[in-house]
C-alpha cells in the first residue's frame, strides 16, 4: 500500500468520504486520491515522493506557481506580529484600496473567509437593498455550498450526482429560478414569469465549475440590460476568473460593469479569503454602515491579508504576467488539438487566457446539459493516462483547468506529450 492509500484508510474513518471537499475524492475519475505533502512553481508532490506537473493550482489562485517568494516571505513576515486580532489592521485598507483600484467596479468590499461566504453574503445584501427574495442563477454554475446554490449546481455537486442537495428546504429551493448557462430567452421568461420579485441575477461571467464554457456573443450584454431596465443587481461571481482572466477580471475582458462582484483565494495569496464588492450605494447596506448583518472574527485576518497583498501588488506591477498566461494558454492548446487530431478524435476543448476544458464528446458545449452528455468513463481513463505521465488534473470532467507562468516552454511541451499519448492510449 502507498503513504496516500494508508493515508485515505484512515481518513475514511475520521473524515465523511476519507475527504474534506468532496471533488477531491477522485470518485468521479476512480482509484484512491492522492494525499499532497508540498507544492513548488509548477510542480505537486505526493506523500509518496511523486512530483507531478499540475494543472489545478488550487483551483485559480496559483496563478504565479505555487509558494511564489514574495508572497511565502509576506506570509513569514507577517506571522512575527501574531496570527489573528478580531479587530482593524491597516492591511485590510491596503487591501480594500487595492482591489478598488483594479477592479474599477468595486467601490467599496468586505473581506470574508471563502468564496462561499462572499456568495451567501452578496445575495443576502442583494435582497437587503431591493427588498426582493427571488435570485435567478444559471444552471451547472456553483457558487459554493450555501442553501440557496446547490440548485442544478455545477463542481463537486455534479461530479457527486446530487446537483440539487437534500438538506436544502424547499421553500429556499423555491427562491432561487434557474434557467440555461447563454440562454437569454429563458432569463426573460422567468422575469416575464416573477416581475418585480427577483432580487439579483448571480453567475460565472466564464463558467470554471461544468468543465470551463464561454459566455456567447451578446449573453453578459443582455443580462446587463435587463438587470439595469428591472432594477436587478448584476452579481458576477469571479472567485475563479477574478485576477485572472485580466487585472479587473472576466468583467474587464467583457467590458460588462457587475452591480456586485464575488471574489475568493487568490486574494489571499491561495489562503482562506473571500471577498464581495461593488457599488458604494449598495455596500452601505452592509452593517454597520447599514441593516443588512454580516461579520466574521477572522474575516481580513492579517496573515492571509500579507499574503493577498503580496500577490495583488505582484500582478499589479506586471502586466506581463497575462501576456505570458495568454501565450502559455495558447501554446497547450494548440498541441492539445493537434493531440486530438492525431488520436483520430473530434472532441471539444473550451478555452479562455489561462482555462480551459477538454471535453470528451464531440458536440459543442455552451450550457450545462451539453456538459452532461460527455463520455465521464472515458474521462476517468485519460485523467488516469495523464497521472501516469506526470500530469495531474482536475479529477472531474467538471471543472476547468487552470494555468500559472510558472510552466515554461520544456514543460508546456512535455505536457503536450502526455496528451498525446494519453489519448492514444485511451482510444487504441
Ligand atoms: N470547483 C471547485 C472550486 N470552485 C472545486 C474545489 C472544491 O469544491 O473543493
Amino acid at each position: 500500500m502507498t503513504t496516500s492509500e494508508q493515508l485515505f484508510e484512515k481518513a475514511k474513518t475520521l473524515i465523511p468520504g476519507g475527504v474534506n471537499s468532496p471533488v477531491r475524492a477522485f470518485r468521479a475519475v476512480g482509484g484512491n486520491p492522492l494525499f499532497i505533502k508540498s507544492a513548488k512553481g509548477p510542480y505537486i508532490t505526493d506523500e509518496d515522493g511523486n512530483q507531478y506537473i499540475e494543472l489545478i493550482n488550487s483551483w485559480g489562485p496559483m496563478i504565479l506557481g505555487h509558494a511564489f517568494e514574495p508572497v511565502e516571505k509576506a506570509v513569514r513576515d507577517a506571522i512575527q506580529y501574531s496570527f489573528s486580532f478580531g479587530a482593524p489592521t491597516r492591511k485590510e485598507v491596503e487591501m480594500a484600496e487595492l482591489i478598488t483600484q483594479m477592479v474599477p467596479s468595486v467601490e467599496k468590499v468586505r473581506m470574508v473567509n471563502s468564496g462561499t461566504e462572499a456568495t451567501m453574503a452578496a445575495i443576502r445584501v442583494a435582497r437587503g437593498f431591493t427588498g426582493r427574495d427571488k435570485i435567478i442563477k444559471f444552471e451547472g454554475c456553483y457558487h459554493g455550498h450555501g442553501d440557496s446554490f446547490l440548485i442544478a449546481a455545477g463542481s463537486g455537486a455534479v461530479t457527486m450526482g446530487t446537483p440539487d442537495s437534500p438538506g436544502v428546504t424547499k421553500a429556499t429551493a423555491a427562491d432561487t429560478l434557474t434557467a440555461p448557462y447563454n440562454d437569454l430567452a429563458a432569463v426573460e421568461a422567468l422575469l416575464d414569469a416573477n416581475h418585480n420579485q427577483i432580487a439579483a441575477i448571480i453567475l460565472e461571467p466564464v463558467v470554471g465549475n461544468m468543465g470551463c464554457v464561454l459566455p456567447e456573443a451578446g449573453f453578459l450584454t443582455g443580462l446587463r440590460e435587463l438587470c439595469t431596465k428591472q432594477g436587478i443587481l448584476l452579481i458576477f461571481d469571479e472567485v475563479m476568473t477574478g485576477f485572472r482572466l485580466a487585472k479587473g477580471g472576466a468583467q474587464e475582458r467583457f467590458g460588462i460593469t457587475p452591480d456586485l462582484t464575488t471574489m475568493g483565494k487568490i486574494i489571499g495569496g491561495g489562503m482562506p479569503v473571500g471577498a464581495y464588492g461593488g457599488r458604494a450605494d449598495i455596500m452601505n447596506v452592509v452593517s454597520p454602515a447599514g441593516p443588512v448583518y454580516q461579520a466574521g472574527t477572522l474575516s481580513g485576518n492579517p496573515i492571509a491579508m500579507s499574503a493577498g497583498l503580496a500577490m495583488l501588488h505582484h500582478l499589479n506591477a506586471h502586466p506581463e504576467v497575462y501576456t505570458r498566461l495568454e501565450e502559455i494558454g495558447d501554446k497547450l492548446v494548440t498541441g492539445f488539438r493537434n493531440g486530438l487530431v492525431k488520436a483520430g478524435l473530434n472532441y471539444t476543448i473550451n478555452h479562455i487566457g489561462s482555462m480551459f476544458t477538454l471535453f470528451m464528446t464531440e458536440r459543442p458545449v455552451t450550457n450545462f446539459t451539453e456538459a452532461k452528455s460527455c463520455d465521464l468513463p472515458l474521462f476517468g481513463r485519460y485523467f488516469h493516462a495523464m497521472l501516469k505521465r506526470g500530469v495531474y488534473l482536475a479529477p472531474s470532467q467538471f471543472e476547468s483547468l487552470f494555468l500559472s507562468v510558472a510552466l515554461t516552454d520544456d514543460l508546456i511541451d512535455q505536457i503536450i506529450r502526455a496528451n498525446e499519448e494519453s489519448l492514444l492510449e485511451i482510444v487504441g
